[in-house]
Formats: structure tokens, C-alpha cells, sequence
């Protein structure tokens, strides 16, 4: 017989699908929406509580590691990377960590349409679990010199292509994060052209370091790191790695990013992390690594060239570096 071993929390097969409509349900119970609505230190505790809820995809971490992709210095502590964050939806300091738990994260559709065979709407943990979860370790920089290096949990955005199936007239995929100024104030803030967007070639895309976390540290993601889906480019600044992504469309146009439309002058549709072309503001050549107290070298392609840098032969007319 074949004996499934189901840990408290986890919902029965029969719950299991389709996955909206149990959620629905939940969260109209204990949804973070109303959290968010309740105020006062109660209201945090609350907060911090649903924050802890089990995850219904928990049982996949930690995730098979996978030791290709090697630092060349510690993986940033847990406490200090999950306390030092950009997440404009919420607010435009540092200190997000907190606010981000009000965020809703099940249940969580996430639409995949544009240039497809066949445009569809998936549950992210149905979307889970048609992947095989990794563990990588990846070095980030973000475009105001501050770097970290984290082990995500994911798969490679290879794999969510494959299953979006895109004809062959598909030149960029857009990425959108979720847009409800309900739980994010960020969001209300209307001198943002929200919602977030990003946006890479197919060749980025499709390129094996480009990855989609869904967890970090060995367990599902945290909120205010982009739960429950987010994208990790590490060769380009911090803004082009796109947080808590409700679609995928696969278009001919290049997609303008919420940065660029905002500040076209200092924020590209390339961002590849380069240390001798600064922003207009400041330098890129040396970066701060959050948590240490220690300045280092800014690398080309954030040392990721031998993965990525034939994707850009011969686009040198374009501006490949902020
Ligand atoms: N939706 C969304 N995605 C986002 C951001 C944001 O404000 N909103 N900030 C970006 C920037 S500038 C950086 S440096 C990274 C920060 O990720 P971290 O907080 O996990 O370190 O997320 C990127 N993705
Ligand atoms: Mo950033």
C-alpha cells in the first residue's frame, strides 16, 4: 500500500485542487488582507503569526543542492538579508520586512499569456510542483553598491518557459509583480508608474543562470524577499530581478521596467552590473557586502561573464550597463 505520510498542516488531495478555491476560503478566514486592515501591536503579532503559516509546498525544503555555481565569499546571513531589503510596494526604506507581511501570498495565480500556444492561468503551487526544486548560491548586486550572496531554492526560468510554450515570434518576456495598494501603501504612492515590471530577452531568459526562487535559506521565500515567486539574474543590478510576480507575457516589444520608466537616464532595460561605468550619481566600482563591514571590487557581469556574456556579442550599440 501506498502510504502517504501528510504532516497537520498539509491540506488532504481532495482539498487539494483546484487550488484558488481552497484558498479563497482560507484566507477570507485569516487572510492577511484583514490583518492589514487591524491595527496597534496586536495587529503585529498577528502579522508575524501568518507570516510563520505553513506553506503548503514546506515539504519540498531544503532542496537538492546544487554546487555549480560556487562563492567566492559567505552566504549573507539569514537575519541581516531578511532585514535589508527594496520593496518599493511597501515602503522605500530598507526596513520592509515587517510591512511585507501583509502581503497575501495564497492563494497566488500566476497568468502566463502573450505570444504563447495557448495562454493559461496556473496556482503557484500547482506551478511548484510540476518543477524539480534546486539549491543554488548566487552573489547579487544591487545598482546602489550594496551586494549580497544567498542560497535560493527554485527552478530555472528555462523550465517555465518550456511548460509557457512561446511561438517563435516571442522576443522579451514581461514580468509584472501583484498591484493592490490595499496591502502594499507603496503601491498608493501615484509618482510610481506601477505596477513593477521587468523584462529580459528570450536569450536571457532562456540562459541557465536566470532562475526563479521560490524559497532561500532552505525554506519557502520570505515576504519581503519577493514571496511566492521571484526572479534572480545576478549578473545584472538588483532592480532587473523582479518580486512576487503574478504574470509572465511573452511579447515582441521590449518591456519597460517600473525604474526605467520612472528615471529613463539611470535605469536601462539591460542593467548588466559593469564597475567602470557609473550610475550618474556615483561610482559602481566597489560595492558594500551588507552585513560585513567590508568594500570590495565591483566585477564585470558581477563575475558571471563565462555564463552570460556571448548573449551580448554584437549589441553594442545598445546600452548594456545601467
Ligand atoms: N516588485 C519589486 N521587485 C523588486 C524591487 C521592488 O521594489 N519591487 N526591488 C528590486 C531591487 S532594487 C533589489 S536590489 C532587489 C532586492 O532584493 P532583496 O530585498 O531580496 O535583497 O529586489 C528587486 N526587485
Ligand atoms: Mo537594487
Amino acid at each position: 500500500m501506498n502510504v502517504i505520510r501528510r504532516r497537520g498542516w498539509e491540506i488532504p488531495d481532495r482539498l487539494a485542487t483546484p487550488e484558488h478555491l481552497v484558498f479563497n476560503r482560507r484566507s477570507l478566514l485569516t487572510g492577511a488582507g484583514a490583518v492589514a486592515l487591524m491595527a496597534g501591536p496586536a495587529a503585529a503579532q498577528r502579522v508575524t503569526d501568518l507570516a510563520n503559516m505553513p506553506d503548503p509546498t514546506a515539504d519540498l525544503y531544503p532542496a537538492k543542492h546544487n554546487d555549480k555555481y560556487a562563492l567566492d565569499r559567505p552566504i549573507t546571513d539569514e537575519k541581516i538579508n531578511s532585514n535589508y531589503n527594496n520593496f518599493y510596494e511597501f515602503n522605500s526604506t530598507k526596513n520592509v520586512a515587517m510591512q511585507a507581511q501583509a502581503l497575501p501570498i495564497r492563494p497566488w495565480m500566476v497568468k502566463i499569456d502573450g505570444l504563447v500556444e495557448k495562454p493559461f492561468e496556473i496556482g503557484i503551487d500547482d506551478l511548484i510542483r510540476k518543477m524539480t526544486l534546486e539549491e543554488r548560491t548566487y552573489r547579487h548586486r544591487c545598482v546602489e553598491a550594496w551586494s549580497m550572496a544567498i542560497a535560493w531554492s527554485g527552478f530555472p526560468f528555462a523550465k517555465l518557459v518550456e511548460l509557457a510554450k512561446p511561438l517563435g515570434s516571442a522576443k522579451y518576456v514581461r514580468m509584472e509583480t501583484f498591484n493592490n495598494p490595499k496591502v502594499a501603501p507603496g503601491l498608493r504612492q501615484s509618482w510610481y508608474p506601477w505596477p513593477y515590471i521587468e523584462g529580459l530577452t528570450m536569450a536571457e531568459a532562456t540562459n541557465e543562470l536566470t532562475f526563479l526562487a521560490t524559497g532561500a535559506y532552505g525554506h519557502p521565500i520570505a515576504k519581503q524577499m519577493g514571496a511566492p515567486l521571484r526572479l534572480a539574474v545576478p549578473w545584472k543590478y538588483g532592480f532587473k530581478s523582479i518580486k512576487s510576480i503574478v504574470r509572465f507575457s511573452f511579447v515582441e516589444e521590449r518591456p519597460k521596467g517600473m525604474w526605467e520608466k520612472l528615471q529613463p537616464a539611470e535605469y536601462g532595460f539591460w542593467a548588466n552590473v559593469n564597475p567602470k561605468v557609473p550610475h550618474p550619481r556615483w561610482s559602481q566600482a566597489t560595492e558594500e557586502v551588507i552585513g560585513t563591514g567590508e568594500r570590495r571590487p565591483t566585477q564585470l557581469f558581477n563575475g558571471y561573464g563565462d555564463y552570460v556574456a556571448d548573449i551580448y556579442k554584437g549589441l553594442d550599440n545598445e546600452r548594456l550597463w545601467a
